[in-house]
C-alpha cells in the first residue's frame, strides 16, 4: 500500500514538473541579416521570447501597434527577453522593413 502511494506521489510530481515546463515555453528568435528568424512565432500567454542579435548592426524591438520601444538598442550578441501577454506585430525601429509577429495559440 505504501508503495502504491509512493508511486502515485512520484507520478504526480513528475506530471507537475512536466506541466510547469510546458507552461513556461521559451522561444528563441535570432536577428540576422536584417531579419527576425523565425519572423512569425506561435506563442501562448506567459511564454518567454528571447531575441538574440547576431548582426554586427544594432537593432531593437518596437511594437507596431503603439510604437512602444520594448527593448534597448541591441548590439551584436545582446539579448532581449520578453514575457508574452498579447499577440504582437513588431518591427525594428531602425529598419522598418524588418518585421515579425507573435501569434497567440490560446
Ligand atoms: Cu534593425
Amino acid at each position: 500500500m505504501k508503495y502504491i502511494l509512493l508511486i502515485i506521489v512520484v507520478s504526480l510530481s513528475i506530471f507537475s514538473i512536466a506541466q510547469a515546463c510546458e507552461d513556461e515555453r521559451v522561444h528563441f528568435i535570432e536577428i540576422k541579416n536584417f531579419a527576425f528568424v523565425p519572423a512569425n512565432v506561435k506563442v501562448a500567454k506567459g511564454d518567454k521570447v528571447i531575441w538574440v542579435n547576431r548582426d554586427i548592426i544594432a537593432h531593437n524591438i518596437v511594437n507596431r501597434e503603439n510604437d512602444n520601444v520594448l527593448s534597448k538598442t541591441l548590439e551584436k550578441g545582446d539579448m532581449f527577453t520578453f514575457i508574452v501577454q498579447n499577440e504582437m506585430n513588431y518591427a525594428c525601429g531602425f529598419h522598418p522593413s524588418m518585421l515579425g509577429s507573435l501569434q497567440l495559440i490560446n
